[in-house]
């Protein structure tokens, strides 16, 4: 099957050969030198030439450049890391088309400016008081249907204070955030169910559930890790928190989630790792928690029946911690909801076969990526086949039982991703390399080379029930040599590799990730995203609703009411109004803004010295911003966006007047 691009390069660079003006076996710096002379100036070749570019350079370009106004095939949500941000890359240009403002203020969006968005921020703080100002993004994952990504939702983790947010893809806005305080981090989130019935927050690190304090003695006691599965609302675009629930974990370090899908539908899928409970120490005499938890050579995939569990908790089976209905442990043993089985060496992820059938799971300490068999594993459930229990009395399945086999893959194998070609990728973080393998008879096929030591994988649709098959990207944590330095920090790596050629693997495109440290990402066809091009008048875009202080052309106003002084504005090309706003030192002031525009792109900013308040309104939004007018003085304000020939004129003040100064109140 011949791509676009490939058909492009035939058009291109073929006659271009034929006419011997590029280089043919690869520009080997002797070619480049004997045909210089032929080379007329600005032609191809001389280009070539001039850049050290070799034939496979042309090729990736013009598998890659995208001239101006052309569009991508595929999205890609990427996690921005430490950024709290989402980022949103174009493929195969890859140029990057958006941040996605999430766990953390980001001032172009005015994300954590005004009184809606504060608050959407506020939902995820702790509950004991205090403001979080940064997140540990981990895995998107877009909503699905049948177990395909249907483009409507993406929900993402922030592992470091177990967090996960929703963002509505009409707008590519973050809509909600929702926090348990049962766990303090996760790492197997999100995931989602293949009908987006639950998005799950799988744990990492142990702690008393609930935020209760026990001394690290009392880990095996008193340490827990607990699963959430928070009900997703299609209908309302929301998380239902009621409805939610989670399960009780041992205080094992749970890692990576999958959730089955087809024949494995209804089942989820936890590794873990520290089966060993170690608990640090070092320096109170004890070995390292890194050394502690490397001792045995198998850890506990965790198999969770989800769907008997809503069973259970329906009938009431739970206990109540941190507002949350939890399954006990016991519980859940008893039920029949959880199962574990050895998996090899440190193992991280757990990645479920297009067709459900199957589990890929690899140890970062292993060599092997093993393929799990759901078919194994229910069989040997229903005989109650077990080859005994852990502390907790987990029932422990027999692990040369429950799989087909291994792949001999490489070193450090991390995440596979699968293809529509039936080829398997696994990433091998220590070879710094990226495997192709056969899933029917488990052979290594082919390998590249990144740059370098790669950590998730991501193909098109590589981890729903209908993969692709043009393109997987590689996202390395070093780069190295890769980038003109820009001192000890380097930008982390994304490479976006050609898959179509089932004889090679082809690196097409390096970009660069200065926000770091992304995770995963997921890639889906553009087609399948229905972008919003403007706001209906007066939308809270949190909510979705229309705002009860929407301001239409005509109605701006200044009321002062017992709670402060109300400011209904609105902005259009090229002013604001009101353009003058009067108040007194001490009042509470109201600003309820609406762009008033409804013209695609037509953004207008708002900004007021020294009051740290910006806002951006993005055509038909509305916000309101609340401040205390406790600073006496002359606030020129004006709009932030460059938004129209008059945009500089696109002012006014806000004048505050010291207490004492007259009398009367002017409005
Ligand atoms: S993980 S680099 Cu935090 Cu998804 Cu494997
Ligand atoms: Cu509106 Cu500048």
């Amino acid at each position: 099957m011949r791509s676009r691009m490939q058909h492009l390069w035939a058009l291109a660079v073929v006659p271009l050969l034929a006419a011997g003006l590029v280089a043919c076996q690869g520009g080997g710096e002797g070619g480049a030198e004997k045909s210089k002379k032929a080379a007329p100036s600005g032609s191809l070749k001389q280009i070539m030439q001039e850049r050290g570019l070799k034939e496979a350079d042309v090729r990736a370009a013009l598998q890659t450049y995208t001239p101006s106004g052309g569009r991508d095939e595929y999205f890609m949500f990427a996690s921005g890391g430490h950024s709290g941000q989402v980022i949103v890359i174009g493929v195969p240009s890859m140029r990057i088309l958006k941040y996605i403002a999430v766990f953390t203020p980001e001032p172009w969006q005015g994300y954590g400016f005004d009184d809606q968005t504060k608050k959407l921020l506020a939902d995820g703080d702790p509950p004991n008081g205090g403001k979080l100002t940064w997140a540990d993004t981990h895995h998107p994952a877009l909503s699905e249907t049948d177990g395909d990504y249907d483009g409507q939702y993406l929900f993402i983790n922030d592992k470091a204070n177990a967090r996960v947010a929703v963002i509505d893809l009409k707008d590519f806005v973050t809509t909600q955030i929702v926090r348990s305080n049962l766990i303090r981090s996760d790492h197997g989130g999100t995931f989602v169910t293949p009908n987006t019935e639950y998005v799950v927050e799988g744990p990492q690190y142990p702690a008393p559930l609930g935020g209760e304090y026990a001394d690290i003695s009392e880990y095996n006691d008193k340490y827990r890790g607990a699963a959430i599965f928070w009900k997703f609302d299609r209908e309302k675009g929301r998380i239902d928190k009621a409805a939610s629930w989670a399960v009780e974990l041992p205080p094992y370090m749970q890692d990576l989630s999958d959730m089955g899908k087809k024949d494995s539908y209804g089942w989820a899928f936890f590794n873990s790792f520290n089966t060993e409970r170690a608990t640090g120490g070092n320096l109170e005499g004890k070995p390292s928690l890194e050394s502690g938890a490397s001792q045995n050579d198998m850890d506990y995939l965790h198999i969770f029946n989800w769907k008997k569990a809503e069973e259970v908790v329906k009938a009431g089976k739970t206990k109540k911690i941190a507002g949350m209905r939890v399954i006990p442990l016991d519980t859940a043993i008893e039920e029949g909801l959880l199962y574990f089985v050895g998996e090899p060496k440190s193992p991280h992820g757990v990645d479920v076969t297009p067709d459900g059938k199957e589990l890929v799971i690899s140890g970062k300490l292993d060599t092997h990526t093993t393929v799990y068999s759901f078919a194994k594993l229910m069989k040997l459930i229903e005989d109650k086949n077990f080859q005994g229990k852990d502390p907790y009395g987990v029932p422990i399945l027999p692990f040369k039982e429950s799989i087909r086999g291994q792949a001999q893959i490489g070193l450090g194998p991390l995440h596979t991703q699968f293809d529509d070609k039936g080829f398997a990728y696994t990433s091998l973080f220590i070879e710094s390399k990226v495997a192709r393998w056969s899933l029917k008879d488990l052979k290594v096929l082919d390998k590249i080379p990144v740059q370098y030591n790669v950590g998730h994988i991501s193909v098109t649709g590589g981890d729903t029930v209908n993969p692709g098959g043009k393109y997987l990207m590689a996202m390395n944590k070093w780069a190295i040599d890769r980038f003109d330095p820009v001192g000890p920090l380097l930008p982390q790596n994304f490479q976006l590799i050609d898959i179509s050629d089932p004889e090679q693997l082809r690196l097409i495109y390096d970009l660069p990730i200065p926000l770091g440290e992304p995770h995963y990402a997921q890639m889906i066809p553009v087609s399948r995203i229905k972008a919003i091009n403007v706001y209906p008048p007066g939308e809270d875009v949190t909510t979705k609703q229309t705002s009860p202080f929407k301001t239409i052309s005509g109605q701006e106003r200044i009321e002062r009411k017992p709670d402060g002084v109300h400011v209904y504005m609105t902005e259009v090309r090229s002013h604001i109004t009101p353009d003058t706003i009067r108040v007194k030192e001490g009042d509470t002031v109201h600003l309820h803004i609406d762009n008033v525009e409804q013209a695609h792109d037509a953004t207008h900013g708002f900004s007021i010295d020294t009051y740290n308040i910006n806002a951006s309104l993005e055509p038909g939004e509305h916000v309101d911003v609340t401040f205390v007018a406790d600073k006496p003085g002359v606030f020129p304000m004006y709009c932030t966006e460059f938004c129209s020939a008059l945009h500089l004129e696109m002012a006014g003040y806000l004048l505050v007047e010291p207490k004492g100064a007259s009398k009367e109140t002017k409005l």
